[in-house]
């Protein structure tokens, strides 16, 4: 029998008091915009999506057409519901409070609406990945400030994958869950239940062409994969980089593996490439549900206090026992 993403969705509720009636609308809310943002992409050139809007994001990258459309999708399916304080997300510089024409709610999400803008035009996959955190009861009013919450706070966090099919990944904190978009229906059907990642790993993904800008805990450990199996590691092995942090943890979700996107030389003030609260955070929650680990190289991600929204952070997930020798690397180091 089919289950349905509104039908799991209630019976974690129901059953087992892990959601909220807000929260259950919250992500039924966000599935919707995912949906109808998978047919956006879906329809690509045939619907005038592809190429630049010719305008810059807060964190000076270029926007594509996708990344504001997606960003719109998700702003306007979700203000009216009653559920959300205030949103947050990649292409916007402040946080979007929901209007006083509509009820407040506790809730406050952040999104990435288009990850992977790279793979947009060139029909690789992408997605949207979303983290879910509760205001805090102290706390009158909304901010920026009600946001910078450790990431081991959220309620809920997962992404939807655009590529060959639509798979949205879900956890509100009982494990990680699947769904994949049955496009003539038009639902989310649950397609793997307690996703697990294995510990160990013969695969990594990370940009190579940024090798001679790496530290020296990450160079040593590359260094010893491809010495493969006459080196320390004594086995050899594979490596996949998508250039979508989506398609790459989905692949790790589903087979295991490691991703990096570390700090490098390149630009020493920042502490990496990825954003920590609707990026790192997020997916970190996910890889740690379903058995992983996640660092920054010396601590784990979700500790993390943020002083920023849109704060950087060196990224080092997968398979745990891949990510705690990085872990022991970087502490040797240090
Ligand atoms: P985006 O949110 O602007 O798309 O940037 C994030 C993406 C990640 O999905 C991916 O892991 C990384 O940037 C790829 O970076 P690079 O092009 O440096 O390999
Ligand atoms: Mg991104």
């Amino acid at each position: 029998m089919n289950i349905s993403l509104s039908r799991f969705l209630v019976e974690q509720q129901r059953a087992k008091g892990h959601i909220s009636a807000e929260l259950r609308l919250l992500l039924e809310v966000v599935a919707r915009a995912c949906k109808s943002i998978s047919h956006a992409v879906n329809k690509g050139a045939l619907g005038g999506v592809l190429g630049s809007a010719e305008s810059e994001n807060v964190q000076g990258e270029v926007q594509k057409k996708l990344d504001i459309i997606a960003n719109e999708v998700l702003i306007e399916a979700n203000e009216w519901g009653g559920h959300l304080a205030a949103m947050a997300s990649e292409e916007m510089d402040s946080i979007h409070i929901v209007p006083n024409r509509y009820p407040q709610g506790e809730y406050l999400l952040l999104f990435d609406p288009l990850d992977g803008s790279s793979n947009i035009d060139v029909n690789v996959s992408i997605g949207t990945i979303f983290s879910v955190l509760k205001k805090q009861d102290s706390q009158e009013g909304v901010s920026e400030s009600s946001f910078l919450q450790p990431g081991r706070q959220q309620v809920a966090a997962g992404y939807c994958v655009y590529g060959p099919q639509t798979t949205l990944v879900l956890t509100v904190g009982d494990g990680v869950f699947m769904f994949t978009l049955d496009r003539e229906q038009g639902s989310f059907v649950l397609t793997q239940s307690d996703v697990q990642i294995p510990e160990d790993t013969k695969e990594f993904a990370i940009n190579m062409s940024n090798m001679r800008h790496w530290d020296q805990p990450v160079r040593r450990y590359i260094d010893e994969c491809l010495q493969g199996k006459e080196g320390p590691r004594g086995k050899d092995f594979n490596m996949r980089w998508i250039a979508s942090m989506v398609a790459d943890v989905h692949r790790i979700l589903t087979r295991g593996g490691v991703f990096m996107y570390p700090w490098d030389k390149r630009e020493p003030h920042k502490p990496g490439k990825l954003r920590l609260m609707y990026e790192a955070n997020p997916m970190s929650w996910l890889i740690e549900q379903a058995g992983g680990a996640a660092i920054n190289g010396q601590q784990r991600i979700l500790d993390l206090q943020p002083t920023q929204l849109h704060e950087r952070v060196s990224v080092i997930l997968g398979s745990k026992n891949e990510v705690e020798r990085l872990h022991s690397y970087h502490l040797q180091q240090s």
